[in-house]
């Protein structure tokens, strides 16, 4: 069957690493160090531009959750631009563009009303993946948001994640009508549906996946944690049944205050995944 536009992808390498960009969603659905992914890709996730991929990393933005656009704002449903690649045996990099089209338009349609343009940076390096976000502001008023990686990892078993960097963070839990709670473990562990949204976090975030310790570093003060678990699960027609057992959502965002960008300045939301292969 032939491919659609929305199954354009890029997939940038290095002699260590290779990465799969979609052009819909600028969508990373995949990085693969020494040959070992490292992200989560549901079995059912739809690649035909009806949907946003389930798993890989959706970018959110310029909204965050629920709200009057359409579930985590448009970044993830518009087919975005490669403008430019470059690669060597040792780094690779593709940036993507995005500015308002019809399909920006349509789901942000009198309620996010800016004119702006997001470059969007994928850099591999050894064994590092970072993502700049790079939000301009090109119109002559102040451009307010929210924007996070929501990122899936690949688990062996979720049973055994644990996930360290979050002690003494305060986190609103989603499943408890927002409420806020103190995080006083040591390590974050998940045996049940989970969908926090951890403040004031000092990265680095890190947890062995059952093949890599992953370390999360970035420039932004939010991480939510999130596991659909069972009950969920079933629920998601793009996303099996038994699949919540391997993977989790550990997610670096500026999502519980509007990021505010004055007219002709820039925002940046940096992060840096690092990984090194357990023996
Ligand atoms: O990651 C947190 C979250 O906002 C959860 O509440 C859940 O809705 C998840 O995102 C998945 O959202 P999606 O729109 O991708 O199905």
């Amino acid at each position: 069957m032939a491919e659609n536009s929305a199954q354009r992808r890029t997939v940038i390498k290095t002699k260590h690493a290779q990465c799969t960009i979609y052009h819909y969603g600028a969508h990373i659905s995949s990085w693969k160090v020494s040959g070992k992914e490292v992200m989560f890709l549901s079995k059912d996730a739809k690649l035909d531009g009806s949907r946003p991929i389930r798993g890989g990393v959706p970018l959110v933005f310029p909204q965050f959750g629920p709200g009057e656009m359409k579930q985590h704002g448009f970044a993830r449903r518009a087919t975005w631009t490669l403008k430019s690649q470059d690669s060597s045996e040792e780094k690779a990099s593709a940036t993507f563009s995005l500015a308002p089209n019809e399909v920006t338009k349509e789901i942000s349609q009198g309620i996010w009303d800016f004119d702006f343009g997001v470059d969007f940076v994928v850099t591999l390096e050894l064994n590092t993946l970072r993502t700049q976000f790079i939000v301009n502001n090109v119109d002559t008023k102040e451009m307010k948001f929210t924007c996070l990686y929501h990122t899936y990892f690949k688990l062996k078993d979720v049973g055994k994640l644990q996930i360290a960097g979050l002690k003494g963070n305060t986190y609103i839990d989603g499943l408890l009508e927002k409420k806020e709670f103190k995080e006083e473990r040591n390590f974050v562990t998940i045996s049940e549906n989970v969908d926090r949204i951890y403040k004031d976090v000092k990265y680095p975030v890190s947890f062995h996946s059952g093949v890599h310790i992953v370390s999360i570093d970035s420039n932004v003060s939010d991480c939510v944690v999130w596991n659909p678990w069972i009950e969920k699960a079933k629920g998601m027609s793009d996303f099996g049944d038994e699949e919540y057992k391997n993977m989790v959502c550990v997610e670096p965002g500026a999502c519980t205050k509007d990021v505010c960008v004055a007219p002709g300045e820039s925002y940046e939301m940096d992060c840096t995944i690092t990984v090194t292969s357990l023996k």
